[in-house]
């Protein structure tokens, strides 16, 4: 399909890899996540800070899009994520993202993919694999792609494998995010290049992307973190945290572009 490689294509660059920044963190952790840099709960603060520093796409909910979408330039790849949940749930109702807006609006708000999460092995699996599976058959009649956001969880991982971050866990989701019709995966660091090789193996050719994950206190070891992903054979980062709740994120993010499309040397890229 033309369509989804023509749109694949406005996020990674000719070396097959992005650095795409995550912001849909004030839904689905709250605005206390913000708290560290207030000014950055303002999407059009952070978002002119990280396209001038040269990320190659960014990732949010419709309505961040509907408010802060013509800060994009467009050269910027779009992704728009259709399922989440709020911390407010019940504890009991957290392994379940809901929809909360539908392909025909991220196509209307200008978007080049269509994102949304299956949390493998919840109670609530069979839901979200519904739903993954709507959104992606009516995405890709479109011709859009389509990122899965492959996290397995739930408590017969936690009972099997002792926790959702083993490799034999991560490489599971991966590899049912390609069987379900996943054309980009973004999934969790398994601990090590030797096991995230694994992942990306099992991915068979399928982009896997590194959710970022909780801000490192030293921005040296995220960036050594991705230069691992990126030996692996990964094919870059969906990050937020580790951009918005740093003071500077600029000169983070050139860094991270040294890591993810230059192959350079962490302490080398962070020095600069
Ligand atoms: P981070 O880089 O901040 O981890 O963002 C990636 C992301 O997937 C966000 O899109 C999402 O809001 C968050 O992580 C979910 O994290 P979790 O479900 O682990 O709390």
């Amino acid at each position: 399909n033309v369509g989804i490689r023509r749109r694949m294509a406005r996020f990674f660059r000719r070396d097959g890899r992005a650095l795409i920044f995550a912001m849909d963190h004030g839904f689905e952790h709250g605005p206390t996540d913000f708290e560290e840099h207030w000014e950055h709960v303002n999407p059009r603060i952070i978002l002119r800070k990280v396209i001038r520093a040269g990320v190659d796409g960014v990732m949010m909910l419709p309505g961040l899009a509907r408010i802060a979408g013509d800060e994009l330039r467009p050269n910027v790849g779009l992704m728009i994520k259709l399922t989440s949940k709020t911390e407010l749930r019940p504890k009991d109702d957290q392994l379940l993202q809901s929809q909360l807006g539908f392909v025909e609006d991220a196509v209307k708000l200008g978007a080049d993919a269509i994102a949304a999460t299956v949390y493998w092995g919840s109670p609530a699996e069979d839901v979200m694999m519904r739903q993954f599976a709507e959104i992606a058959s009516y995405a890709h009649d479109l011709g859009f792609p389509v990122v899965q956001f492959a996290y397995p969880r739930g408590p017969y991982i936690n009972e099997r494998y002792g926790k959702k971050e083993d490799y034999r866990v991560v490489m599971y989701g991966a590899r049912a995010a390609v069987e379900s019709g996943a054309d980009m995966i973004k999934t969790y660091w398994t601990g090590s290049r030797e096991t995230f090789a694994k992942v990306v193996e099992a991915a068979a050719g399928v982009p896997v992307l590194l959710s970022g994950g909780a801000k490192t206190e030293k921005p040296v070891d995220f960036l050594k973190l991705v230069w691992e992903v990126i030996e692996a054979g990964g094919a870059g980062a969906v990050v937020g945290r580790n951009i918005f709740q740093r003071e500077n994120p600029e000169p983070f993010i050139k860094a991270l572009i040294k890591v993810v499309h230059r192959n350079e040397d962490p302490e080398e890229a962070a020095k600069a």
